[in-house]
């Protein structure tokens, strides 16, 4: 961590203090609960509502991200622990290809330190899974399931397509069926497209954030959230207003879903508790609602699932034309797989959305209009830390700017600068193409999950 970020953070250690807080489920002993505005709030996303049914428990969720503090208090009796491996003997047990990974790996190192260097992890982390009732901090909106670190970033945020696809298979291969990627960049390669389809046929949804940069990726795609396998569902992130957040992407054909990322309370590096915004906190809310849902309904596969939260959305007009289903309703989503309430079964490995609203990039998935583009991992969201939300006047809170690693699939640790990629002829091309997209899906047909053209 620089001293730089250091120093932005100074200020994290301020201790919140909520006297004369009201109490509701479970703010009497998660003294932060009420701070946490899209789980206090009973519709925000219906999480009070799908707790009366599932906590999520032991239900596996990998973090692909910075790291997790495995000894933050909030996290550390919420983490996976791999079976195979005998800890610290400096032997990869299990012959997995990482020595002593015993909460999950670092696929930069090839061993299981997942320390975290930049605190995004530990915050996606317990934004999952933190755990309730513990009389600390705050509670995740499946405060049951278990986190998988998967460390994809290095202390400079920087990653790339080769390191993601490394922990996908890492985490698909450890038995996650729920992977959370809040990373984004504006190109995949052919390893990162072939790690989610192994993702996918596996059973596995791999959660993504749909990126912040204020921009529709219908237009312009922004990866892995705009990749066509079907294991994607993609996220993008609104105010505690209901509207959606100023930064966050958007894309009526290649965002799924919308769900809670404005000053989001979570952990934090350093065994604390920071706000953070941005859609890379939006789609912890959905792997967690996953989680809840997978724990109520074990039976159910991920495809089924996914399609009973896109099919349960919230449809706000103020999301309208923004996103292809709604604003998360994980409460909505449990009565329909509890009750049993009919929504499409899809095929095994396809993308599903809800009956007559099967998008076009969900179409074209099936229909395997791929695209595959040069690679990149990126990273950006705006931060603002407990005391500077509580003490500073708004216009003089930091926002924190796009600073962003990408690389290339063949040169992985070369950080390319995003603009320059954007305007290159494959990214002119590509647009092109994607802008073709939604007349060459109007002749295709989803039957049974499969194609028909
Ligand atoms: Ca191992
Ligand atoms: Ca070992
Ligand atoms: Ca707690």
């Amino acid at each position: 961590m620089s001293r730089h970020r250091t120093q932005s953070l100074a200020t994290v250690a301020a201790v919140l203090a909520l006297a004369g807080a009201a109490a509701p489920a479970h703010a009497a002993t998660d003294p932060l609960f009420d701070e946490q505005w899209a789980l206090s709030n009973p519709t925000a996303t219906g999480a009070q509502e799908a707790w009366t049914q599932s906590r999520g428990d032991g239900v596996l969720v990998a973090v692909l991200d910075s790291g997790v503090q495995l000894n933050h208090p909030d996290l550390i009796s919420k983490l996976w622990r791999n079976p195979g491996e005998i800890a610290g003997n400096g032997v990869d047990d299990d012959r997995n290809g990482y020595v002593d990974d015993v909460h999950g790996a670092n696929t930069m190192t090839f061993n299981g330190n997942v320390d975290d260097d930049e605190g995004h992890g530990t915050h996606v982390a317990g934004i999952v899974a933190a755990q309730a009732a513990n009389g600390t901090g705050g509670a995740g909106i499946a405060p049951g399931a278990r986190i998988m670190a998967v460390k994809v970033l290095d202390a400079n945020r920087a990653g790339n397509s080769s390191l993601l696809a490394r922990g996908i298979r890492y985490a698909v291969d450890g038995g996650a069926r729920i992977l959370n990627v809040s990373l984004n960049g504006d190109g995949t390669s052919d390893g990162l497209e072939a790690a989610l389809r192994y993702a996918g046929e596996r059973g596995a949804t791999v959660v993504s954030s749909a990126g912040n940069n204020s921009r529709d990726i219908d237009a312009t795609p922004s990866y892995p959230a705009s990749s066509m396998a079907p294991a994607v569902l993609s996220v993008t992130a609104t105010e505690r207003s209901g509207g959606l957040l100023s930064i966050a992407n958007h894309g009526l054909n290649s965002v799924d879903l919308a769900a809670p990322g404005g000053s989001i309370l979570s952990t934090a590096f350093g065994s604390r508790y920071e706000l953070r915004s941005g859609t890379s906190m939006a789609a912890p809310f959905v792997a967690g609602a996953l989680a809840l849902l997978a724990a109520a309904r074990p039976e159910l596969d991920q495809p089924a699932l996914r399609a009973a939260l896109l099919q349960s959305a919230q449809r706000p007009s103020s999301l309208g034309g923004k996103v292809a289903s709604g604003r998360l309703d994980v409460g909505a989503a449990m009565r329909r797989v509890v009750t049993g309430a009919a929504w499409a079964t899809p095929a095994a490995g396809s993308t599903q959305t809800g009956g007559a609203t099967v998008r076009i990039l969900a179409k074209a998935r099936i229909c395997g209009l791929h695209r595959h583009r040069p690679l990149a991992s990126d990273r950006s969201r705006p931060r603002r830390d407990l005391a500077g939300a509580a003490q500073r006047p708004p216009h003089r809170q930091r926002a924190r700017g796009n600073a962003v690693a990408a690389a290339q699939a063949r040169q992985p640790q070369r950080p390319l600068p995003l603009e320059g990629r954007r305007r290159g002829r494959r990214g002119v091309a590509d647009r092109r193409r994607y802008a073709q997209l939604p007349r060459a899906a109007q002749a295709l047909r989803i039957v049974g999950g499969r194609c028909r053209r």
